[in-house]
């Protein structure tokens, strides 16, 4: 028999199209869902379906050389601009990203965006029934896309379906302020897997699932069995990790270590402080950046010794409250330097752009510190990148215990990116600390990076679905033997 196909459906193509000045412009799509997928989609026989970006024309032979480079189809998603500015603009990124990253007070529940969540997500589940055959095994990504699966069913589409989210998903409380908090879980408890990123995550959406819909859930370990007459899925923790080899063998090449002593050579003597983040309010790098400015403030032993190298790549750049942000993280690196710069030190160095994988990786080799405190986040996979690049074991690790990164990589210095003073206190043991113990959290670290990578994660993620035949009115095979065996308590 050959492999089953894995149609990934995402909200966005690993490429982005824009329609410049006439011409048509194909280039890399950022983030990390996108850089972790392409990472994997090698390994399988694999088409990718979603969106480019952009509400123009789009051919599918324009990506077909990109499509050749992953090895894998690509199969785009066109939507109109009123949807990308509901769907994605609208219900995405104001509704559902601030909520499940606890900022409810972020939120604006425009009534009409929800609509058009659902038209979209009809129009993704348009273009995954022309693709899909019966054999082949959906994955679908991300909180965009959680109303694809329940389309899917109501067409008689039962393809093993499975679904990850990349983002936090929030606890009952918080949950519960979604007007459409049930159609959500109810869409979500339609596939048969779905996977999150921490045992907390995981946790949290059974608990809503208990109080919000009529289905039982049932603990074996980590996991969790859903189940109601007729429909049964399982909820897993899969943390989701990097290519550590390819980060690791890229950081030792030649090219990266000439990379790396021409970003020395340019601060000579100075301690590195890296910050690489997505421009996004989740990542806290306005309190990073205060917290840098209490550390020179209490330690003034340190100025004209340590750097602050903050890299944001451009993201949601049309939406007002990430304008806004650029605005007020220029306004304090400005203040910042203002206050502390002497002849010869600018305390903050700020890189507003997206770097050549190289250039990153340089960055990650050269740092003597990491500084990754998003006030919370999925996963978090710089913190992952910067220690596969650590080929010497020098660097030191600062990490958000708000991260998903945290629950695994407990050699790290955590942090409540809330706590200034802590963060800055923090930082300032990571530069004093002795290099034998640097050597040995970095080790151990790398060594958890490496075991847990991406590969990994896909691989365990999806043979969680074998359990399940095709066609899933049927009982699913490997169901527990002795139901009360399992401790029904979440
Ligand atoms: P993101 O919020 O996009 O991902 P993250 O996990 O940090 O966040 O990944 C960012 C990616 O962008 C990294 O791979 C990094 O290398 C890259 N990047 C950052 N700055 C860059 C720059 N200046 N130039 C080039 N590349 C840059 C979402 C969730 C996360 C979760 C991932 C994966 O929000 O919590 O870890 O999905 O599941």
């Amino acid at each position: 028999m050959t492999e089953p196909r894995i149609i990934i459906v995402s909200n966005r193509l690993p490429v982005t199209v824009s329609h410049a000045g006439g011409s048509i412009d194909v280039k890399p799509s950022s983030g990390g869902l996108v850089t972790a997928m392409r990472a994997v989609v090698s390994d399988y026989h694999a088409s990718w379906i979603g969106w480019t970006g952009t509400d123009g024309e789009v051919k599918r032979e324009w990506l077909a050389p990109a499509a050749a480079g992953i090895n894998c189809d690509l199969f785009p998603v066109v939507l109109t601009p009123e949807q990308v500015a509901k769907f994605y603009f609208g219900f995405s990124n104001e509704i559902i990203w601030p909520l499940f990253h606890d900022l409810q007070s972020s939120c604006n529940f425009d009534p009409s965006y929800w609509n058009t969540y659902v038209d979209v997500n009809e129009t993704y589940a348009d273009v995954v029934s022309e693709v899909a055959q019966p054999e082949d095994i959906i994955w679908v990504h991300d909180y965009h896309l959680a109303l694809v699966a329940s389309s899917l069913r109501r067409r008689g589409i039962r393809s093993r379906i499975a679904f990850f989210q990349h983002i936090p998903f929030p606890s009952l409380d918080i949950f519960s302020k979604l007007p459409w908090r049930k159609q959500v879980l109810e869409a979500l408890l339609e596939h048969d897997l779905i996977g999150f990123q921490t045992p907390r995550d995981s946790r949290n959406f059974v608990q809503c699932c208990r109080a919000l819909t009529t289905v039982k859930a049932a603990r074996d370990g980590e996991a969790f069995y859903m189940h109601r007459p007729g429909q049964r899925s399982n909820v897993v923790t899969e943390p989701i990790g990097i290519d550590f080899e390819e980060f690791a063998n890229h950081a030792a090449s030649t090219g990266v270590l000439q990379e790396t002593h021409l970003l020395r050579a340019a601060l000579p003597g100075m301690r590195i402080v890296l910050g690489v983040d997505r421009l996004d309010y989740t990542k806290g790098i306005p309190e990073r950046l205060r917290a840098f400015e209490n550390l020179l403030e209490n330690h003034p032993e340190l100025h004209r010794t340590v750097v602050l190298v903050q890299i944001v790549v451009p993201s949601r750049e049309d939406v007002p409250r990430y304008r806004a942000l650029r605005v007020e993280i220029e306004q304090l690196v400005s203040r910042i330097n203002g206050r502390f710069t002497h002849t010869g030190w600018v305390p903050i160095h700020f890189v507003y752009r997206s770097l050549e994988r190289a250039q990153l990786v340089a960055h990650y080799r050269a740092a003597d510190v990491a500084l990754v405190t998003p006030l919370k986040d999925g996963m978090n996979l710089v913190a992952k990148e910067f220690c596969a690049a650590q080929v010497d074991c020098t660097g030191v690790l600062v990490l958000s215990e708000f991260a998903g990164a945290a629950s695994q990589m407990k050699e790290a210095l955590l942090v409540n990116p809330n706590d200034i003073q802590g963060v800055a206190e923090s930082l300032h043991l990571a530069l004093m600390l002795d290099p034998r113990e640097r050597r040995r959290r970095m080790q151990r670290l790398r060594r958890t990076v490496r075991r847990e990578n991406v590969h990994r994660w896909s691989e365990s993620f999806l043979a969680q679905l074998q359990p399940y035949l095709t066609n899933r009115k049927l009982q699913p095979i490997g169901q527990p033997e002795d139901p009360d065996r399992l401790v029904i308590a979440v």
